[in-house]
């Protein structure tokens, strides 16, 4: 086979590519590891920033995240049993939206599907070659398919990253001393916004999918055993750490779904090699306290997309040569306010008593001024993408 623009994995970051280059007439082919049912079926990110649900918008796939997902003007940071509003809206201008990350994959499969677009599941990428030259070829397990250009959105455990020679890229790490137990609990939300908790037993967040479905996480230790987390003790432990002087009532249900996540921030520089660009996960990884991963995915592929249509239509790369240095201004951006919230809201084993009282009197600080809210409420809804 043979196309423009080969795009390793089905993720945020590959089908909105493949979706912003088709719309250019630009051909591509998306080669996804794993089964449609699969992809559809993980549950991962919940907050679209603004930017990102209007793209949607403008890829004629944001029907149902308009009608289903739930637009949120402000959260709330819950700390010493009280709960501070976060005006979004008021500080910013903008809100978010929350709908998740596996209703966007569904919906761009669905629309990729439905306009005959090559996408093939159950395709393992297993080697990437020519990269240097100008006609790279992947290997996949339905055969090879020949291209201008491969996009590596292929997520945290691709290939991409692996088919670049030893030492032509750096990859900054940071392993935190904890994970998230997530769950996805079918029970009315017991807030109308997104409560994130700092506690002395450990950060608790409350979101939400539908006003019927709720999804949560604890903090818990880095090697945690999901045996050793019932039902039950996970909403004991939920409820501790989100109470309040004003009487909080947390409402349970069946859980539907558990997991846990590692909690790494990753940088990959520069995010390009020859005719590979990395994207999204495959180049970096955020932890989730400030819901950035899958926007980050969608903000790199709308500066690729652009990169690949001036080089197409205009001959001009100058977009190409510039696109890791513009991702990584925002990716580190990015990274910088994922790790405020997480140091802000975690507790660390190793921590002491001066470091809790620090993180008290940052609370204290960014909800009690107008200033310090402003900053946390601008990098969470998000920022312009610059394409030009
Ligand atoms: P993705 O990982 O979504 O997609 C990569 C795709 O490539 C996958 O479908 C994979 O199967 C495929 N692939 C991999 N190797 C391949 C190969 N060799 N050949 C072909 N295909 C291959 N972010 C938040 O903001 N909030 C959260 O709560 C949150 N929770 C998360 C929970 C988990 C368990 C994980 C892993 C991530 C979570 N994230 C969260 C981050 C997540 O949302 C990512 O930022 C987002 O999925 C990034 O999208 P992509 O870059 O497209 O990568
Ligand atoms: C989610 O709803 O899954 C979610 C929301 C906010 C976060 C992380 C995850 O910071």
């Amino acid at each position: 086979m043979r196309t423009q623009v080969g795009i390793v994995g089905a993720g945020p970051a590959g089908l909105v590519l493949g979706s912003l280059l088709a719309r250019a007439g630009i051909d591509t082919v998306v080669l996804e590891r794993r089964s449609r049912s699969y992809v559809e079926g993980r549950v991962r990110a919940g907050v679209l920033e603004h930017g990102t649900a209007d793209l949607l918008d403008e890829l004629g796939v944001g029907d149902r995240m308009r009608k289903e997902g739930m637009v949120h003007r402000g959260i709330e940071l819950r700390f010493d049993r009280t709960g501070h509003r976060i005006d979004l809206a008021g500080l910013t201008g903008k809100t978010i939206t929350v709908y998740g990350q596996q209703e966007v994959v569904k919906d761009l499969i669905a629309a990729r599907l439905g306009s005959g677009l090559p996408l093939e599941f159950d395709a393992e990428v297993t080697a990437i070659s020519g990269l240097t030259g100008d006609q790279p070829t992947i290997q996949h397990e339905g055969g090879a398919l020949d291209c201008d250009f491969v996009a590596g959105c292929d997520g945290g455990h691709g290939v991409a990253y692996g088919t670049v020679p030893a030492g032509v890229l750096t990859r900054y790490e940071r392993v935190h001393p904890f994970a998230w137990l997530g769950i996805l609990a079918q029970a009315p939300a017991s807030s109308d916004e997104l409560i994130y908790a700092r506690h002395e037993r450990g950060f608790a967040l409350h979101s939400m999918r539908t006003p019927e479905i709720i999804r949560m996480y604890l903090q818990v230790p880095p090697d945690t055993d999901l045996a050793d987390w019932p039902d039950e003790r996970i909403w004991t432990e939920l409820s501790a750490r989100l109470a309040t002087d004003a009487g909080f009532h947390l409402t349970a249900g069946p859980v539907l779904e558990k997991g846990v996540t590692p909690m790494r921030s990753v940088v990959t520089e520069p995010m390009r090699y020859g005719r590979l660009f990395l994207a999204g996960d495959a180049a970096h990884t955020v932890p989730p306290t400030g819901a950035k991963g899958l926007n980050l995915a969608v903000a790199d592929v709308r500066v690729l997309a652009a990169a690949l249509i001036a080089h197409y239509r205009d001959g001009d790369d100058r977009l190409l040569d510039e696109y890791s240095a513009r991702c990584l201004r925002r990716v580190w951006r990015a990274q910088r306010f994922s790790a405020w919230m997480t140091t802000m809201l975690h507790r660390r084993p190793d921590d002491d008593e001066f470091a809790h009282k620090l993180q008290l009197a940052e609370l204290a600080y960014v909800t009690g001024s107008a200033a310090a809210a402003t900053t946390l409420a601008e990098n969470y809804v998000g920022w312009a993408v610059d394409t030009s």
